[in-house]
């Protein structure tokens, strides 16, 4: 500890020597974290995950407690089960921990204003990982690490006009998103929406939230069969609801993926092999292994030191075929 605390006086000295020096984007400059954290230098994350919802969410969680292991970074974890209010109550106690550095997927963009700036008065660096905050103030936190789920809702719906740009017929499509407010759905839905918009034949007849679970998948799914006799494509925002939309389809005496194309986003291991199975047709990818990044950009805004503001991850999409070729080496 002793060692930091004369690192960080240079560092503090540097930074008035040098004027105007920032701590990263955005971000407020000089000494950083909450002076709380190990004895030596180990740093101390206080991390508040969405809660358990999908096989991507537990892939997530488990990158993230497995990659602090390997980077020695002292993990103080809390599972929100979807309340927004559970993660709030989580960051705040993160605060009162003086924690070293504070990381979180926000479960919906919207109202975390007032808790970040109580991490931004107490010095503490906040990184978001997998999902975005509509946030005005850019410099509540050093970076967001996550997927464009905008460009994830493009590839479905490229995917689509391209198995349907001979037919001249009406495709009814129907649509389960994610939960209410949450970055993903609110981007898949406008990425997806763009593309299909550039013909009319392709029409969304029904569109509800699935919450990204099977369950309510499968409950949403089962109503639009109620209440649609011609649906032609499921666009669901993960393979979660997808998987318990195929439940209701062969519930409703249909065929997945023949009599009903199915599309969805995440790659998990259950998605892919009803991808491989011909249940579901086309998958992109969303990357829950974001655990090794985090872990890096954790110890640089704890040095203080430059992070870019936006750090977007690699992802593919799988036909198939592609899936049955991938399956064997999946991690997740
Ligand atoms: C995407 C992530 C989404 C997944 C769902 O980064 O936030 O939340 O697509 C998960 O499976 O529930």
């Amino acid at each position: 500890m002793l060692k930091r605390f004369a690192t960080a006086l240079v560092a503090g000295a540097l930074a008035v020597t040098v004027a105007g020096c920032s701590s990263g984007s955005g971000g407020d400059s000089g000494a950083t974290g909450g002076g709380g954290g190990g004895g030596d230098d180990k740093i101390t994350m206080g991390f508040s995950q969405v809660g358990a919802e999908s096989g991507w969410r537990t892939a997530n969680t488990k990158s993230i407690q497995e990659s602090a292991k390997e980077a020695g970074v002292e993990l103080k974890f809390s599972d929100a089960q979807q309340k927004q209010e559970n993660q709030i109550k989580a960051l705040r106690s993160y605060i009162q921990q003086k924690v070293d550095v504070i990381a979180f997927s926000p479960v919906v963009v919207s109202g975390w204003d007032t808790v970040l700036k109580e991490a931004k008065d107490a010095k503490i660096p906040v990184i978001l990982t997998d999902r975005a905050v509509d946030s005005a103030d850019k410099t509540l936190y050093k970076t967001f690490l996550g997927s464009d789920f905008v460009e994830e809702g493009k590839k479905a719906g490229q995917w689509l006009v391209e198995q349907y740009k001979d037919s001249k017929d009406t495709v009814n499509i129907v649509e389960l998103q994610g939960n209410t407010g949450a970055a993903p759905a609110i981007d898949r839905k406008k990425g997806f929406g763009e593309v299909i918009a550039a013909d009319p034949k392709f029409k969304i007849i029904a569109s509800q939230p699935g919450d990204f679970t099977r369950a309510k998948g499968k409950e949403v799914m089962e109503a639009f069969l109620k209440s649609n006799p011609k649906i032609d494509v499921l666009f669901a925002h993960n393979d979660d609801m997808g998987l318990g939309a195929i439940e209701a389809i062969e519930g409703a005496g249909k065929t997945p993926g023949k009599d009903i194309k199915i599309i969805t986003i995440d790659a998990v291991h259950d998605g892919m092999q009803a991808l491989a199975d011909g249940k579901i047709n086309y998958i992109v990818e969303c990357s829950p292994l974001l655990g090794t990044q985090l872990m890096d950009l954790a110890k640089k805004v704890v040095k203080g030191e430059q992070v870019p503001e936006r750090v977007v991850t690699e992802e593919t999409t799988f036909t198939p075929e592609q899936a049955k070729q991938a399956l064997p080496d999946r991690k997740y």
